[in-house]
């Protein structure tokens, strides 16, 4: 069976307010192609599908429109489970009339997947978190965990009565023994599948993902998924990469980079070849940068806007950083603009501060009250007020 494992497309997402959406068609049209080419028995989009709880109408008409396509006319099952960012019910709102496609959506943890006809194949068996399909004559065992928030976690767990859940306490021990409950659905003669979208321990951050959900409470060890797994197609980190320790168990990363620390490493979308019984086959399928973001450092604004014109018929997002002692007048941003369309920031670099550099690289060290003040100070020249700063941060800490 070719599997097909992708994430975290993001619908919708904005860079610095501009609109993504040019650059996700062009990838959903080549992933249908990838797709189509693999002829792919089975794809798994392992959450995080739209950046926000209220996706934009276009948004979700590309996701239909993709999925539909990707069906094959229900040839290939498509299985979607909603991550940190999608609203579970709202994503899996159009199951029942996904299901004739061969698409299979699970918005919680404790979701069931009703068994029926699912396009061309079936799923012959549910429970809570596991279906198992035949899906073009192989036999297939699923374990669904969507995004395990800590709520929805305890959603599982509310009518558990084995002393061994229940006593688990600590996140890491709750996904643990929900692992080692779902495990025993695995069938000897089936191909064993896992689809979830977490953080596990190790994994690479890459500045899309909030810490708090990456670096806190929400962070699983490797060790907790089961070894009869043959592979394992997670979520929520965007930079593709193998689990230290579980060697099946793959993030397939982002199609695009959403910010500019997301560049520094490739994207892809994963090919999986499983036979039950038999080690997977996994290849890495790279994907094209469909728009570079790039930072153009330039020593005066004449440069900068010389940049602008050699660069005017190139297709990227740009952050402008200029050297200069004085601010820089409306009428050379205005031209700037006009040369070079998708300019995201313009930021002069005034001599005194070049030590402490607004650059990407140092804004993860910086407490955040200060970042605001450097940024406010070299954007306007001055310093910004106390009331505003403080109402500032308290609107990010309700956030
Ligand atoms: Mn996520």
């Amino acid at each position: 069976m070719k599997l097909i494992h992708t994430a975290d497309w993001h619908l919708g997402k904005n860079i610095e307010g501009y609109t993504r959406l040019e650059e996700q068609r062009q990838f959903l049209k080549d992933f249908i192609k990838i797709c189509e080419d693999e002829q792919a028995d089975m794809i798994i989009i392992a959450g995080d599908i739209y950046d926000n709880y209220n996706p934009s109408a276009i948004a979700e008409q590309l996701f239909y429109d993709t999925l539909k396509q990707l069906s094959r006319n229900g040839s290939c099952m498509t299985v979607v489970i909603s991550g940190n960012h999608d609203n579970p019910d709202r994503l899996t709102a159009s199951g029942p009339l996904a299901r004739d496609h061969g698409i299979v959506m699970a918005g919680n943890p404790n979701s069931i997947i009703t068994p029926g006809i699912y396009g061309q194949h079936e799923i012959t068996e549910s429970a809570p978190g596991y279906f198992h399909a035949i899906i073009n004559n192989e036999e297939v065992d699923m374990l669904l965990v969507p995004f395990p928030s800590e709520k929805r976690l305890n959603e599982v767990y509310l009518n558990e009565t084995d002393d061994e859940t229940q006593k688990a306490s600590s996140y890491g021990e709750k996904m643990s023994a929900l692992f080692s409950s779902l495990k025993e659905h695995f069938h000897k003669d089936s191909i064993h599948l896992i689809a979830s979208h977490l953080f596990v321990m190790d994994s690479i951050e890459d500045g899309s993902e909030r810490s708090i959900q990456l670096g806190g409470s929400y962070m699983v060890g490797g060790d907790i998924f089961p070894e009869t797994a043959d592979y394992i197609a997670l979520g929520h980190v965007h930079k593709p990469q193998k689990v230290p320790g579980c060697p099946n168990a793959r993030y397939s990363g982002s199609p695009l980079p959403f910010n500019i620390k997301e560049t520094s490493f490739h994207k892809q979308v994963i090919s999986v070849e499983l036979r039950a019984g038999s080690p997977c086959v996994i290849h890495e399928l790279p994907l094209p940068v469909y728009k570079p973001i790039e930072i153009w450092h330039c020593e005066n604004i004449e440069e900068a806007i010389e940049k602008c014109e050699e660069n005017k018929e190139r297709d990227c997002w740009v952050y402008l950083e200029i050297k200069t002692d004085h601010y820089i007048h409306e009428e050379d941003i205005k031209k700037m603009k006009t040369l070079k369309t998708d300019i995201l920031s313009i930021t002069p670099v005034l001599p005194e501060n070049d030590s402490d550099d607004f650059s990407a690289s140092d804004i993860k060290e910086q407490p955040f009250d200060e970042l605001v003040k450097n940024f406010y100070r070299k954007r306007f020249q001055v310093d910004i007020g106390e009331e505003t700063l403080a109402l500032l941060m308290q609107i990010m800490e309700e956030n």
